[in-house]
């Protein structure tokens, strides 16, 4: 028996919502290879949903609430964790938010308000989590953020998200030279659309699942577990070579430079049906 990759390494996930959150196909790849695991959540709603999951796991989970729209609740989660081990491995950050009311219409609409919000708990909350994580990863360690092709293309109604999320991958740069000479790397997986609560109520998402199906290079949509898997080879000594970097799990979709001929009555089928 090979040795478990994480055996031995401790870490938090932010992010999770259900056993849909991309989050928790990190935690089960992470727990499958032997890391201990912090969790955090929202708020109290979404405590009733992590809890029976937390239950799933090998090694019973730290939970924490931490609410990033407030920087005192961020500061009480690590202050937490510091208390609890002293130390962390690895840091996973798999939060976004914007008005979903502005996720459709035109970009240049946005609020200054919800431009401001998005921003805030879309790519400072990263850069903030790293600053509360760096003192707890003074022997190294790796942090692994989520981002979308949106911020490298424009993608219909993803809006001002896009711009967050270039603004994200911009934030992991940064990280990565801030942090590096503490050996801490920082990444970003660039995932496929996956239909999580945060995919909800987002209009024609199943046409875009569908899409992204027909013409990736894979012919299919990935999965959670999928990028589970790749966030575990990043966080472990998989990786250590690995910093600064985006890594795209979308079956390939960003390969792409026009839609597949042999399936374009398929995607005119997409497109037109419902
Ligand atoms: P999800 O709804 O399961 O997770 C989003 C999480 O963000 C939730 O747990 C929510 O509680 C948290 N969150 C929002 N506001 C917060 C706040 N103020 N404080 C603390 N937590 C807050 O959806 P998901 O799709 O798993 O999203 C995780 C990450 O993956 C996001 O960064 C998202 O942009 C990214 N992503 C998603 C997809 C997709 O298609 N689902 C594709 C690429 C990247
Ligand atoms: O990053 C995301 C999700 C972003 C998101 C989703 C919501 C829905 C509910 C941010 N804020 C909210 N606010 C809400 O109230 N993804 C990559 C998934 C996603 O969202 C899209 C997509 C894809 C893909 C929105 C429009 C178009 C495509």
């Amino acid at each position: 028996m090979l040795k478990p990759l994480m055996e031995g390494k401790k870490g938090l996930i932010m992010g999770l919502a259900n056993d849909k959150s991309i989050a928790w196909g990190i935690a089960q790849a992470l727990n499958e290879h032997g890391a201990q695991l912090a969790i955090s959540y929202q708020n109290e709603a979404l405590e009733k949903r992590v809890k029976p999951l937390a239950a799933q796991l090998d090694k019973e989970p730290l939970l924490l609430q931490c609410d990033v729209s407030d920087s005192a609740s961020v500061e009480s989660c690590f202050k937490k964790l510091a208390d609890e081990w002293g130390k962390i491995d690895f840091l996973v950050h798999a939060i976004a938010f914007s008005d979903r009311n502005q996720l459709r219409g035109r970009t240049i609409d946005t609020t200054r308000d919800n431009f401001a919000m998005t921003m805030n708990i879309s790519c400072f909350s990263f850069l903030e989590a790293c600053k509360y994580a760096s003192p707890l990863m003074a022997d190294g360690g790796a942090v692994v953020t989520l981002t979308y092709m949106g911020s490298e293309r424009v993608l219909p109604n993803y809006n001002i998200m896009g711009v967050a999320k270039a603004a994200l991958e911009a934030a992991v740069r940064y990280a990565a030279m801030d942090m590096g000479e503490q050996g801490v790397r920082v990444n970003a997986i660039s995932a496929g659309p996956v239909k999580t609560l945060a995919a909800s109520g987002i209009g024609d998402f199943r046409k875009m699942l569908h899409w992204n199906a027909l013409n990736s290079a894979l012919e299919r949509n990935i999965t959670p577990e999928e990028v589970g898997y790749a966030a575990l080879g990043l966080l472990s000594d998989c990786g250590t070579g690995i910093t600064g970097e985006v890594l795209h799990v979308d079956s390939g979709y960003h390969i792409q430079g026009m839609l597949r001929m042999k399936n374009i009555d398929r995607d005119v089928e997409v497109l037109t049906e419902g």
